[in-house]
């Protein structure tokens, strides 16, 4: 018999199994679809571990049930979908995993950005369905030299994404909850969010989900927009109003939009935002390289381990209920 109990509410890389395997006895859900609620709780009864994935509300409730939890881990630098202070109150050590995706995510986000500026899915897509007639079919792109990219949120992928586009020739402002302090070093300027909404060509949203950022990007806020500016999203579904967005796309109060995360996510095949030609949306891909999966995979996998062996989690969250090292 393992020693521990450990439930995975999605698929794992065997980078992360390999690691768990020889202690743990592991219930994995390995379906593409979410886990039903009903099982999730039903599986957590006799849990030492949670290997969470995004999709799993991990609060209250879930906790009450699993009263052998000895810690949560998540393969991701967002956590919107857990209660810290659920976790806290419990004394259960929450990790995520920082510090190895954000380059990943920076290029993902340029990806988005280059192929919504230079229209690039739209040349290809004219391309493959045979209807390449001339070099003026595909509407004319934007420069992006001597522009300037306007960042909501400057935190590690913010800055990954500044030199990005200072190496394209870009000015960079940024807005956050306060100032980071170290602007000369980065170069960039730092901006309320109305004068970074007015004033940049293209406006990145980088901001964790919670309720001071759900919803932040809104009508009155995409109206302060230029009408040619670009608005991409790698961050979370929810900290931009759908409707809104849509409404703008459509009434041209903003050119274009790039989104590696919808609300609601995935997005039905008949969600009228896929009807709209001056939007590109992938499929939250931020962080799948086999690189940095693997990296997320293995970080994770070791916070759980010192998490059951009642060890300091390396990248712990909550580090008041940590455990000693
Ligand atoms: C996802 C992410 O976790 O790290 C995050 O917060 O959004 C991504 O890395 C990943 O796509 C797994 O769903």
């Amino acid at each position: 018999m393992k020693p521990f109990k450990v439930v995975c509410t999605g698929t794992q890389l065997p980078a992360a199994l390999q690691m768990l395997e020889q202690e743990c006895e592991l219930k994995i859900w390995e379906h593409a679809y979410p886990i039903p609620r009903d099982l999730v709780l039903e599986w957590v009864a006799d849990a030492d571990g949670l290997f969470a994935t995004g999709s799993v509300r991990v609060d209250d409730e879930l906790l009450d049930k699993a009263p052998k939890l000895k810690v949560v881990s998540q393969a991701s630098v967002g956590y919107d979908n857990v209660d810290i202070a659920a976790c806290t109150s419990r004394g259960i050590p929450f990790s995520n995993t920082p510090g190895v995706l954000e380059e990943t995510t920076a290029d993902l986000t340029f990806g988005l950005l280059l192929s919504a500026v230079r229209r690039i899915h739209e040349g290809w897509e004219q391309v493959r369905s045979g209807n390449w007639k001339n070099n003026f079919d595909v509407p004319f792109g934007m420069d992006l030299f001597g522009k300037t990219l306007g960042i909501i949120g400057m935190g590690k992928i913010g800055v990954a994404v500044a030199k990005r586009a200072q190496a394209f020739g870009m000015q960079v402002i940024y807005s956050n909850r306060s100032r980071r302090g170290d602007e000369e070093q980065l170069q960039v300027t730092y901006a309320s969010l109305d004068d970074l909404l007015r004033q940049a060509d293209i406006v990145v949203v980088l901001v964790p989900l919670h309720e001071q950022t759900r919803g932040l990007m809104g009508t009155e806020q995409f109206r302060k927009m230029k009408p040619s500016a670009y608005f991409i999203n790698v961050a979370r579904g929810a900290v931009v109003d759908t409707d809104a967005l849509y409404h703008a796309l459509t009434k041209r109060e903003i050119a274009y939009a790039a989104l590696d995360v919808t609300d609601p996510e995935p997005l039905p095949a008949d969600h009228p935002l896929l009807g709209l030609r001056n939007v590109i949306i992938t499929p939250h891909v931020g962080s799948a390289t086999y690189e940095t999966r693997s990296r997320m995979a293995r970080l994770a996998a070791r916070n759980l381990m010192a998490g059951l062996h009642q060890k300091a989690l390396p990248t712990c969250v909550n580090q008041a209920v940590n455990y000693p090292e």
